[in-house]
């Protein structure tokens, strides 16, 4: 049962349900994309929870947040009628697919990658797990599935399509043309949000204080709180400057993603102004733009039983295209079909 419209090219992205909410860098850099990019692909928008257990987890919290996740995205705009929005333990071709995978990738190759390399020296080397070790498999696995033309992700995903784009022809080459060659889709203007508190850094959430990320999922005087605390400078002068003004560059920069209006036009119209009314206005524009999306996200998480069969629908697009991939790879690779 799948609702695919073979004149669009397909497209598939994930995300990691690691947290109770999205931050302004997860919505500005990612989400605002992705409802973007519905129209002209057939998209699969796939929440990793397999990938989330490569870390420790809590069960309950990682249930919770894997609908938080859902919610979020869907309030924010991911239509689930029209894109296939679903949840990656929920699709079993994906963990069968990456241990095909698993076995025609180079043991050095996998060792190369740099996100292991940071993610496991956090953990400590010795007690990282092999899960971690193999999740850039996983990942090839999530993409090639489905066939995709485009994968949006952050500049930080790069080495991990490499890989990907490596194993599929690797894997076309020895067994024949199964995998289409898939694309990073990194958008270079996407919005880089930082920091408030340190607005040299990237928002994340693994921040070391909480009042440096602003979250989709904040009640609207913590938000302005937020925006009123943050770190700016002492010249008083509303003006872009990223190597002196980190801080006033970066309200100005959230603004502009925020509203489309342009630096250059924000800083002419808050010539003279202090840091302060900029910040009272920015704190009404995050507001406008993420409190509907919070009271909706809420919304959907009090109707759990809604949200798991949207979920589910998702899941049965996802398993229709994924299974076919998946028996495909199993005849070339020399698998009895039962
Ligand atoms: P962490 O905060 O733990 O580093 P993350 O917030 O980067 O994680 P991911 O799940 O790795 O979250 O990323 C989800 C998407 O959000 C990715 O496409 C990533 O490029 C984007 N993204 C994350 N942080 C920012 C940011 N500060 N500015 C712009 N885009 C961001
Ligand atoms: N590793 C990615 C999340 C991710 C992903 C994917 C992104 C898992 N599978 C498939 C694109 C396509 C991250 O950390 N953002």
């Amino acid at each position: 049962m799948s609702s695919l419209d073979n004149s669009k090219p397909n497209l598939l992205s994930g995300m990691q349900p690691s947290a109770s909410s999205l931050h302004l860098g997860n919505y500005l850099g990612a989400l605002v994309n992705w409802v973007a990019m519905q129209k002209d692909f057939n998209a699969f928008y796939c929440i990793v929870d397999l990938h989330a257990i490569t870390v420790p987890q809590d069960p309950f919290e990682l249930r919770a947040n894997t609908r938080r996740t859902a919610a979020q995205y869907i309030a924010a705009g991911i239509d689930p009628a029209h894109s296939a929005l679903f949840i990656q333990s929920q699709v079993p071709a994906h963990a069968q697919l990456a241990w095909v995978l698993n076995c025609i990738t180079g043991f050095g190759e996998a060792s190369r990658m740099t996100q292991f390399k940071d993610k496991s020296q956090k953990a400590g080397a010795e007690s990282a797990s092999v899960g971690l070790f193999t999740y850039p498999i996983l990942q090839a696995a999530d993409i090639l599935l489905y066939q995709p033309k485009a994968v949006p992700v952050g500049e930080d995903q790069r080495q991990h399509l490499e890989l990907t784009r490596d194993l599929a022809e690797r894997f076309n080459t020895r067994f024949g043309e199964t995998f289409v060659m898939p694309q990073a889709h990194i958008l270079k203007e996407t919005a880089k949000i930082y920091d408030l508190q340190v607005p040299t850094a990237k928002m994340s959430k693994s921040a070391a204080d909480p009042k440096g990320l602003i979250n989709i999922m904040d009640d609207n005087s913590s938000i302005t709180k937020k925006i009123k605390s943050a770190v700016t400078d002492t010249d008083g002068v509303i003006k872009a400057d990223a190597v002196n003004k980190p801080g006033v560059t970066n309200l100005l920069g959230i603004y502009s993603a925020i509203t489309g209006e342009s630096v250059l036009s924000l800083e002419d119209r808050f010539a003279g102004a202090g840091y302060g009314v900029l910040k009272t206005e920015l704190a009404e524009v995050v507001i406008a733009a993420i409190g509907p999306i919070r009271d909706r996200a809420n919304e959907l998480m009090s109707e759990e039983t809604e949200l798991d069969r949207l979920l589910a629908l998702g899941a049965d697009k996802a398993n229709a295209v994924a299974e076919a991939t998946l028996a495909k790879v199993y005849e070339r690779v020399g698998f009895i079909k039962r």
